[in-house]
């Protein structure tokens, strides 16, 4: 009886064994990391949706190397020390990509992670220049970087408002802090910096630090940092009779931020991105499907569906899932995207960035002025 059971154990374990080896071979896993909750769960839909798009698009003409790609979901929550934990996690999970992260100051520490496991990571929106001037050969971005988006704020401010001081607020995260500097860097000699000082992301009232900047009289706020928080600085800055033009980059370019400020608070607002997708021929058929299947089009919806695309690309032409094989492969090639073509740098940034200026006009996001 016992020799019996022995035996049963022993074929069971042989089964097992076999069933996980076919199934580690069955499919291709991708990682997907960002906000999926918290405050900037927004963004990580956005990016789920678009990925989901080329998945789906992947897996009915079957898949990439004959095998079908399966997608394994992290939330860091904008949590630096969350997204490192959610990296180790997607190692384990032994997927062969990330498309990810959001937030600059997640992507940096996760990128020590898949560097060090040769795994090559590809961001739809972290804009921070150090991610990529690291030296990681596997980083890539199909986003700008903020010294290019910092620059264009600084020109449209100086050759279009016509305004003298300025405030810059941002919210001490890599992305915010990162960003308010180089637009700083680039006003400074020619405009006079009257505020400069930090808010912490997740707070709610804002009127004590916007009292003080109203008694310096700038002509404008900058801000550096993300919709939830520039949602309130707006709305309430118009609630304390503070109504000068306000400023801010490409995290706040998503109708939350509309929401929350208010549609007549925003009305005026502009911010730095990318020229609308909307008019790039080759994203046409992508945002179509987008928008039959999840509604209105996200900021980075099309960043996400293009990395994804790139992601696979290589690996195909690869003919491996091999990290050193595929990174190779993403930073010689050119790509014909939904953007239209990406080709990476050296570094890894894309080749072609061209920032403009958008304004909030009855509530909605238009391209405004480009340098
Ligand atoms: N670039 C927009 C926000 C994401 C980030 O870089 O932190």
């Amino acid at each position: 009886m016992r020799r019996l059971l022995i035996f049963f154990i022993a074929v069971f374990s042989i089964m097992l064994f076999f069933y996980g080896c076919k199934k580690k071979e069955d499919v291709i896993k991708i990682g997907i990391a960002g906000p999926m909750t918290g405050p900037q769960a927004k963004m990580g839909a956005d990016f789920r949706n678009g990925i989901s798009i080329a998945v789906d698009e992947w897996n009915e003409k079957g898949g990439v190397l004959g095998k079908k790609i399966e997608i394994r979901v992290g939330d860091d929550q904008a949590d630096p020390k969350q997204a490192v934990a959610v990296a180790n996690k997607l190692v384990n999970e032994d997927v062969v990509g990330i498309i990810g992260h959001f937030n600059s100051s997640c992507s940096i520490p996760a990128s020590d992670v898949y560097n060090r496991s040769g795994i090559p990571m590809i961001t739809p929106a972290s804009t921070n220049p150090l991610l990529t001037e690291r030296g990681y050969k596997g980083v890539f971005r199909v986003c700008g970087r903020d010294d290019q988006q910092g620059l264009v704020a600084a020109e449209f401010v100086k050759r279009i408002l016509g305004i003298k001081g300025i405030a810059i607020i941002h919210d001490k995260t890599t992305y915010g802090q990162g960003l308010a500097d180089e637009f700083k860097k680039n006003i400074e000699g020619v405009l006079d910096v009257v505020y400069y000082g930090g808010i912490t992301p997740g707070d709610k009232d804002f009127k004590t630090v916007l009292t003080s900047i109203k008694e310096k009289r700038p002509g404008l706020i900058y801000f550096g940092g993300i919709y939830p928080e520039a949602g309130l600085l707006v709305k309430q800055s118009r609630e304390i009779g503070l109504k000068i033009p306000f400023m801010s980059g490409d995290g706040t370019i998503d109708p939350k931020f509309i929401e929350i400020a208010g549609h007549d608070a925003s009305e005026g607002t502009f911010l730095t991105f990318s020229p609308d997708p909307k008019n790039i021929q080759d994203a046409k058929r992508f945002i179509e499907k987008y928008n039959a299947k999840f509604g209105e089009l996200g900021p980075y919806s099309v960043y996400a569906y293009d990395a994804m695309n790139i992601l696979l690309n290589a690996i195909k032409e690869a003919g491996t899932t091999d990290g050193k094989a595929v990174v190779e492969k993403l930073g010689s090639m050119e790509f014909s995207g939904a953007l239209g073509k990406i080709k990476f740098t050296e570094k890894g940034d894309v080749s072609v960035s061209p920032y403009v200026v958008w304004i909030v006009k009855s509530g909605k996001f238009e391209e405004y002025w480009k340098p």
